[in-house]
């Protein structure tokens, strides 16, 4: 069995590489809730609905979230109420927070409904929230931006969409992570794959939640040996996202070499993408094995050849 821990699009991206060299059913993927939130009522998981579409064919490769054949007749009508639309539900996507919403209100739990959401989209990867708790990423700006004032705490969705990831961070918490407990089969799948990975997600506001849900870190540490990263930083920058940034912003090097410092606590190998290669051993000083590969997933082929690496480097 194979644990993968993941964020969005970069986390997705990798996991339809995995199912190209793993059965499915042999995969568990904790993936990031920290992003969630309710909007019109409705209760959203952006990372989970990101990561299902992806496995069931269904997203959009243009933006990396959402459906690929979506309508907003809805957006468009709630648009003339003068509703809020700076956060685009497609048609096909309401559905999902519908159903959700509805599940939740019954007393279902998060990782029962996102169990179902999976099977009825013929997902087959074991899909886990990090935890049923309600866990929120904040930020601290750092500057002015769009009515709000530097030193003002904003929910991710309004830093990340909102404002377009364009504004400085001063700091970054996860609301509600003290108290949270890991979903039921997170610590289990962390304890007993033969691997965990860490999708080249963005270390701080993706991975840097499930990091901050009691226990998950300890699980890692605990198994460091079979714990490979993939680093989502490529020649000093993030493929997508503001992960370059905000690392930079919060203290750390953006580079490689800052990803192996935050990581080799709790992860015995790094892999690190060709155009790194110069760093290997500036890598390895920070006490992590460094592995070079291509990383930039430019297709699901070379996606499932990274997930081969992945998995060797481990065993
Ligand atoms: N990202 C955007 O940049 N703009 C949007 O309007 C937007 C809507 C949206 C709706 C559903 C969903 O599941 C994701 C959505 N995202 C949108 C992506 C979302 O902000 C993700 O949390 C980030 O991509 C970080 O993983």
């Amino acid at each position: 069995m194979l644990a993968v821990l993941a964020g969005g699009v970069g986390a997705a991206r990798f996991l339809t590489g995995v199912v190209r060299v793993v059965d499915p059913s042999e995969v568990v993927a904790v993936v990031n809730t920290g992003d969630d939130m309710t909007l019109h009522g409705l209760r959203i998981s952006p990372d989970i609905d990101t990561v299902v579409y992806t496995l069931a064919g269904l997203h959009n490769p243009a933006t990396g979230w959402g459906i690929a054949t979506e309508s907003w007749t809805a957006m468009a009508e709630l648009e003339r109420l003068g509703g809020e639309t700076w956060f685009r539900l497609g048609d096909r996507d309401l559905a999902t927070h519908l159903y959700r919403t509805q599940r939740l209100a019954e007393g279902a739990t998060l990782h029962e409904v996102t169990a179902e959401i999976a099977r009825a989209r013929g997902v087959g990867v074991h899909i886990l929230p990090m935890s049923d708790d309600p866990v929120r990423t904040r930020l601290v700006l750092a500057e002015d931006a769009e009515g709000v004032v530097a030193g003002t705490e904003v929910a991710f969705q309004h830093y990340f969409v909102g404002l377009r990831h364009a504004v400085a961070v001063r700091s970054v918490r996860f609301d509600g992570a003290p108290a949270a407990s890991p979903a039921p089969g997170v610590l289990d799948a962390l304890g007993d794959a033969e691997v965990v990975v860490v999708s080249p997600s963005n270390p701080v506001v993706s991975i840097g939640p499930i990091l901050a849900v009691p226990g998950v870190r300890k699980a890692l540490a605990a198994r460091r040996e079979q714990v490979v990263a993939v680093s989502p930083i490529v020649a000093g920058a993030a493929l997508k996202g503001p992960a370059d940034r905000l690392l930079a912003e919060l203290g750390h090097e953006s580079s490689v070499v800052g990803v192996a410092r935050l990581a080799a606590e709790w992860a015995g190998t790094l892999v690190i993408d060709e155009q790194d290669a110069h760093l290997k051993s500036a890598v390895e000083a920070e006490g992590i094995r460094a592995v070079v590969a291509q990383t930039v997933m430019s297709s699901p082929q070379v996606a499932a050849l990274l997930a081969t690496v992945v998995l060797d480097a481990a065993r």
